[in-house]
Parts: structure tokens; C-alpha cells; sequence
């Protein structure tokens, strides 16, 4: 299967799981259900859940077994989305391509979609089969953590008090391993944890996580101000109307372009222990690295 063709059938999958585990849009009370059914179905290139899938398959399981994981970090990636729009944040009127839930549903109801988003996700983890090294407990405290003020938010806290200000090559690599590689590499770890990976595994899925994760935010970077907000589906030079210290503007554009393959090249490297079975995650590093929005 070619890498578009699987894309393609693991989206489908994700999304036929998404529709099953979500309440629906009629459930009472309906406008937080229709909200978080906007926000989740709106197009998302839904990365992470492909990268936890296949992780799973790096590891020997079927991707089935991880279809609550990656469903699970899809509805954490989306409550950090509706959350970092808010005006109080980002404040931002376009996520992929469409009105920001704010700008649709009012400002409390986003509030409350993206806690609703973030509950949800830890209740469609805890569905998760476990198998023989790893329980509920593992699947739970792995997002938990991820999720928390040493991960995401301490990164989204960074970025916030960074805002203005010049930051070195090293606290922007601290903000994006904490906002972007964790989740990342959480959703590689879920995959392979329910498909009961080694130890040894679990260890080159983290590293491979962390690069590829650094590299996806460098390419984000780039992709802000090279690409247009029509082609990226969220406003585009956000970064500098904003003053945000970026890879562009540390490193520049070349180097930030040598950074991102840099960093691939060492996610790959970490995948040697899986030997062939890895080459799909393989690929896919490489397409992040292509990618044009
Ligand atoms: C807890 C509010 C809060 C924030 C945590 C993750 C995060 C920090 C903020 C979200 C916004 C942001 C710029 C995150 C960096 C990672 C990133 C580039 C996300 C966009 O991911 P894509 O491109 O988005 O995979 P789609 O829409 O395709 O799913």
C-alpha cells in the first residue's frame, strides 16, 4: 500500500472511531456535542493518530488494537487547538480553514468544548484492551503526564511569557519538545504499549518521537511564513505579528531547512532496533518533512 492510499484508509478509521466514541450531536445538552463534533471533525491532517497506528504495527500488533489511543490523543490535540485560539491566547479566527470555535459557538462554550475535548479524551483511553505489560493505569498516566504543566500546557506557558521577547535556539527547543515532541511521542508510546512493545522498543519509539517531533515544529515555522492562510487553513505570519521567536527568525530560513532534516535523519536512526517493520513510521517522517501545510 502506498503512503497516500494508507493515509487515506487510516483517516477513514480514525474518524469511523471518532464518530463511535463521541456522544452525539444530540445528546443533551446538544450545543457542547455539536461543538466538539465541529471542532474534531473539521479536517485535521490527524497525525498523531497515524503515527500512533502505526507504531502499533511497528511493534507487531494490528492497528486496531490502538484505535482508542489514537483517538484518545486526537481529542487532546484538538482541546489544545480550540484552547490556544481563544482570544486570550492566540486569538485566532481560522483553524483548519474554518471559523474558530470561539468565533462560532461564543467564548465560554469553547472554553468548555475544549474541557469537554480534553475529559473525553482519557475516557476513550481508558478503553483501550490492555495486554500483557501494560494496564489502564499505564495508557492513563502516560497522556496524563503528557498533558500536563511539565508538558503541554508548561510548554504553552513558555511560549505565552516568550512573546515579545528574543528567546536562544535552546529555550525554543524547550517550548516546542514540551508543546509539540510530547504529544508526539505520546502517541507513538500508546501505540506500541497496546500493542505490548519492549521496554527496548518503547525507548527507540520515544527517541524517534522527540526528533520527529522538533523537526514537525521546525517545518511549521518555516511553513508560516512561506505558505499563505489559505493553503495552511490557519492565519499564516502569525509567528511575527506576534513577535514570537521562531527557527526562521533565529536560524533563518536555510538552516532552519538543514535543522528539519537533520533532525528527521536522527528520528530515523533511532528506528534501527525495528529493522523493516518500522519503515512505515520511516516514511511518514519523511512526508512531515515534505509536507506543504
Ligand atoms: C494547553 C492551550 C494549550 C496549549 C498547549 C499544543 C499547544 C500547546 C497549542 C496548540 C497550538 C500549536 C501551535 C501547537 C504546536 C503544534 C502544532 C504545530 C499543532 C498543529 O498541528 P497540526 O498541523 O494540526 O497537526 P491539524 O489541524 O492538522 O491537526
Amino acid at each position: 500500500m502506498n503512503l497516500d492510499t494508507y493515509l487515506a484508509f487510516m483517516i477513514r478509521e480514525v474518524d469511523r472511531s471518532l464518530d463511535g466514541f463521541l456522544p452525539k450531536e444530540k445528546t443533551r445538552p446538544s450545543t457542547i456535542h455539536a461543538a466538539m463534533r465541529y471542532c474534531v471533525f473539521a479536517g485535521g491532517k490527524r497525525l498523531r493518530p497515524v503515527f500512533c497506528l502505526a507504531a502499533a504495527e511497528a511493534c507487531g500488533g494490528d492497528f486496531s488494537q490502538a484505535l482508542a489511543p489514537a483517538c484518545a490523543v486526537e481529542l487532546m490535540h484538538t482541546y489544545s487547538l480550540v484552547h490556544d485560539d481563544l482570544p486570550a491566547m492566540d486569538d485566532d479566527d481560522l483553524r483548519r480553514g474554518r471559523p474558530t470555535c470561539h468565533k462560532v459557538y461564543g467564548e465560554g462554550m469553547a472554553v468548555l468544548c475544549g474541557d469537554a475535548l480534553l475529559t473525553e479524551a482519557f475516557v476513550v483511553l481508558a478503553q483501550t484492551p490492555a495486554t500483557k505489560r501494560y494496564g489502564t493505569k499505564d495508557y492513563l498516566s502516560e497522556l496524563a503526564e503528557t498533558g500536563s504543566s511539565r508538558k503541554l500546557i508548561g510548554g504553552q506557558v513558555m511560549d505565552l511569557e516568550g512573546e515579545g521577547k528574543k528567546q536562544t535556539k535552546r529555550e525554543l527547543v524547550r517550548i516546542h519538545e514540551a508543546k509539540t515532541a510530547a504529544l508526539l511521542t505520546s502517541s507513538l508510546r500508546l501505540g506500541a504499549m497496546a500493542a505490548n512493545a519492549t521496554p527496548a522498543k518503547l525507548e527507540a519509539l520515544t527517541a524517534f518521537g522527540q526528533a520527529v517531533g522538533l523537526a514537525f515544529q521546525v517545518i511549521d515555522d518555516i511553513l508560516d511564513v512561506t505558505q499563505s492562510t489559505e493553503v495552511l487553513g490557519k492565519t499564516a505570519g502569525k509567528d511575527e505579528a506576534v513577535e514570537k521567536s521562531t527557527y526562521p527568525s533565529i536560524l533563518g530560513l536555510e538552516a532552519s531547512r538543514k535543522e528539519a532534516a537533520k533532525l528527521t535523519k536522527t528520528a530515523m536512526d533511532s528506528l534501527a532496533p525495528f529493522g523493516k517493520k518500522a519503515d512505515r513510521l520511516r516514511e511518514l517522517a519523511g512526508h512531515l518533512l515534505d509536507r506543504k501545510y
